[in-house]
């Protein structure tokens, strides 16, 4: 088959005007499109998804493929061949974990492969993230290809397929929607087509297929196991044409005719993320058939006319204009080849698409009811993905959430309160075992089936600051929106018992009378130690946020246990003999040393302790870390150093590890390689932009912290600061030109902008001087301050 991506213009004319949806516009800048079919699943391939449903468009021209995933199904757990213990070890390791916590703190040196083999435990059917199967769609046809584009526009959610062939026309399009819990797509074509649809799934499960001709359509219904844990699964497609037939073809559905057909595809299991069965009492096939059943009685204008209202009602809160213009005719995949060779209008116009991207991914990954975005978001086609595509939480899981407030995309971290909040169950049940402490932990990694124990990965396998790291995820959630209730309800009881946790489980360094995390392990890089410096900055971060959530909730004893408990906790802040922050206790970094994890800069971010304003040494520490560790890394890694170096004021650098990540740990449909593909770089570097354009970790709302002098002018309206703050920005060459700022809930705003220092115009007065001024916001009201007229900003 040859193709010619040049449009023929009579039908691609004709096309557009038969469709009901517009044919989006080249240049359109949240778009991202390709003149060929995709071949490979990882770097090609299109991925739409509702949260709980994910799917990739390969947009073939004789056979259609969609890879789909569900986000609970799930091999290994509860239900598989040889039992299953939540990675929990039956007698207690408590005098273990402290004997050796003692000997590290006497100068031990203790290997990690001796602990791990004693402390972490086998991965015993802890399972993998599966691949649902595929919807294959064979297609009939032949002649040459031309006018080929397959696109995702973003601002819809939707991918389309268009293409012609011999003298037919043909037009897709596909996207899953969250209202009704199905994957549509409705293909059109300018001659009668004929199309067979079938579906495949992997042969690790039993399959049954069943094939119902209705009054309206014919369906498709495949059930079956699987067979590592029994967990049910069921996924059936209706196939309604405007005219002419369905008819079964074996296992497949047969469509020929001269009108659209609409495809509607439904998944489910029996899984509940409910420890320790794990098991809904609902049968997944009586599920499908209700959300087909449902779906079905809305016309297809209508169920894209709900999913976009559904998504938009996310997506466009937010805009980001760099001032970039996508060219008209090159593709996404030349566009990104280009990027960095000279032409700044394609590159903060890919920039700007790549934000959206991050976005778009959020929400396609993460929505409430289903399992939080695990480290390929909501899409996977294998058996054995890598790492499990599981939940890792020294990083991977947070990171991803990193978005979801400043972007204005709260909604879109509920997944991840539910998924933690079932985690408190199992994981007191770890700190008991490991430590014989109350409250709740867990370590390096988890899965569906609420695993909280260690691993025996000795380089990575010891992380019991996972408990406490998600819980400060609660805090920041508060402190954006600030929800009274979520604080009572949600948050409290998560830092509670993770704060409790730490109280009991730490140790004091008879050295210094200090209170450490001893064993600790700085992530994935060791050595064993007492009071690595990020086991200590969370629990500082943990206690401090959590003594303040105890006083709202008026638990004076609790809020006072954490204060002295601060008070005597080494904060794990200090600088070393070359000037870097201390990755340990003792000075043992390596300048030489370029390992992907700077784990001892959590302060910095996504920490809040070193600020260049307020602790400069910290800074300074930090900024000598980050240039002896250097810039090249792993996809999360450079995403995490953008918004490092934004926390240092530093846009330039910040816009430096962009570029980096863009060129160099970026697929051709833009997710984030480590390698191989693993979607938090999206999401840090998501969040990283944002952090470029504004922060508010300290009280203060800080305008255009760490502009580049790439980005000359552009404008962002809608991105959140702390205290309830919605923020538009727009700059030029000179700063800021204007910013408005909605406060939801009114009270003190606190801002700080070069703007206030020269002339300038404010709807209200304003106290304090210099860059740093306050005003009380009265509730929902919007303020505008806007560069002086008088102002001169030379415009070369
Ligand atoms: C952490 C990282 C690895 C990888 C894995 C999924 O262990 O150190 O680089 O991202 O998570």
């Amino acid at each position: 088959m040859k193709f010619r991506p040049v449009p023929n213009s009579r039908l691609t004319a004709f096309l557009g005007c038969l469709l009901l949806a517009p044919l989006a516009q080249a240049a359109d800048p949240s778009l991202l499109w390709y003149d060929k079919p995709a071949t490979d699943w990882e770097k090609e391939a299109l991925p739409i998804g509702n949260g709980r449903i994910g799917a990739m468009v390969f947009g073939g021209v004789e056979t259609e493929r969609l890879q789909i995933s569900e986000k609970t199904l799930w091999t290994g757990g509860p239900g598989s061949e040889g039992g299953y213990d939540y990675g929990l070890p039956a007698e207690s390791q408590a005098d273990f974990v402290r004997s050796i916590g003692s000997n590290l703190l006497n100068g031990a040196q203790l290997a990690p492969e001796g602990l791990a083999s004693r402390l972490g435990r086998k991965m015993h059917n802890y399972g993998d993230y599966q691949s649902f199967g595929d919807l294959v769609i064979d297609v009939e046809g032949e002649g040459e290809v031309t006018g080929y584009r397959r696109e995702l526009d973003l601002n819809k959610a939707t991918a389309r397929v268009k293409f012609s062939r011999g003298f037919v026309g043909y037009y897709r399009d596909y996207f899953v929607s969250h209202p009704d819990q199905v994957l549509v797509s409705r293909w059109v074509s300018t001659s009668p087509h004929k199309l067979r649809a079938r579906i495949a799934v992997p042969d690790n499960r039993s399959a049954e297929t069943r094939v119902d001709a209705g009054s309206r359509g014919a369906r498709l219904t495949v059930t079956g196991a699987l067979k590592s844990n029994g967990l049910k699964y069921a996924i059936q497609l209706l196939v309604i044409p405007a005219c002419g037939t369905v008819v079964a073809d074996g296992d497949a559905l047969r469509f020929e005719g001269d009108c659209p057909v609409t495809f509607m595809l439904a998944a489910r299991t029996n899984y509940a993320m409910r420890y320790p069965d794990y098991r809904s009492g609902t049968d997944p096939e009586r599920r499908v058939a209700a959300d087909i059943a449902a779906a079905s009685r809305l016309e297809y204008p209508t169920l894209a006319r709900r999913h976009a209202d559904d998504y938009q009602s996310l997506f466009d809160r937010v805009k980001l204009d760099l001032g970039g213009k996508m060219p008209r005719t090159t593709s996404t995949d030349r566009v990104l080849a280009n990027y960095g060779n000279g032409n700044a209008a394609a590159d903060r116009a890919l920039e700007r698409l790549y934000f959206d991207y991050g976005r778009y991914l959020l929400i396609a990954s993460s929505r409430d009811g289903s399992l939080p975005a695990n480290l390929q978001g909501v899409w996977n086609d294998k058996a054995t993905p890598p790492w499990n595509a599981d939940y890792h939480v020294n990083i991977n899981l947070q990171m991803n959430y990193w978005p979801a407030e400043i972007a204005n995309l709260a909604e879109t971290a509920q997944p991840l309160f539910d998924f933690t909040d079932h985690l408190v169950t199992p994981g007191k049940l770890a700190a008991q075992r490991y430590f014989g402490a109350p409250g709740w932990t867990l370590f390096l990694n988890t899965n569906a089936w609420g695993y909280v124990g260690p691993i025996d990965w000795p380089t990575a396998f010891w992380q019991p600051e996972a408990s406490a790291w998600l819980a400060l995820h609660y805090y920041e959630h508060y402190l954006f929106g600030r929800d009274e209730m979520f604080l009572k309800n949600r948050a409290w009881p998560a830092m509670r018992g993770a704060a409790e946790f730490w109280l009991a489980a730490l140790a004091t360094d008879s050295r210094d009378g200090k209170l450490v995390v001893s064993p600790s392990y700085s992530p994935e890089h060791g050595p064993f130690t007492a009071g690595a410096a990020m086991s200590q900055q969370i629990v500082a971060e943990l206690f401090a946020s959590t003594a303040n959530v105890a006083r709202s909730m008026n638990d004076k004893a609790f809020e006072q246990r954490l204060r002295e408990a601060l008070a005597k906790l080494d904060n794990g802040l200090r600088v070393g003999k070359w000037g870097q922050l201390q990755e340990w206790k003792e000075d043992l970094d390596d300048p030489k040393d370029d390992h992907r994890h700077v784990s001892h800069l959590f302060a910095l971010y996504p920490g809040r302790a070193i600020d260049p304003t307020r602790t400069p040494e910290l800074a300074a520490a930090a900024r000598k870390t980050l240039d002896a560790r250097g810039d090249a890394s792993t996809g999360w890694s450079r995403a995490w150093k953008i918004n490092f170096w934004a926390r240092l004021r530093d846009g330039d650098r910040a816009h430096k590890l962009l570029v980096g990540l863009l060129r160099d740990s970026t697929l051709p449909n833009l997710w984030d390689t480590h390698p191989p593909f693993q979607i938090d770089g999206n999401f840090g570097a998501t969040a990283g932009m944002i952090e470029m354009l504004l922060q508010s970790q300290n009280g203060v709302i800080e305008l255009l912290p760490a502009m580049p002098k790439d980005w000359v002018q552009g404008r962002v309206s809608g991105i959140r600061a702390r205290g309830d703050v919605t923020v538009d920005l727009a700059w030029d060459r000179c700063g800021l030109t204007e910013v408005t700022l909605q406060s939801g809930r009114g009270g003190p705003v606190l801002v700080r902008a070069a703007l206030f220092e020269k002339d300038f115009e404010s709807p209200v007065t304003l106290e304090g001087e210099g860059a740093a001024r306050s005003f009380t916001a009265k509730r929902g009201e919007s303020y505008t301050f806007s560069r002086g007229a008088q102002v001169a900003c030379a415009t070369s």
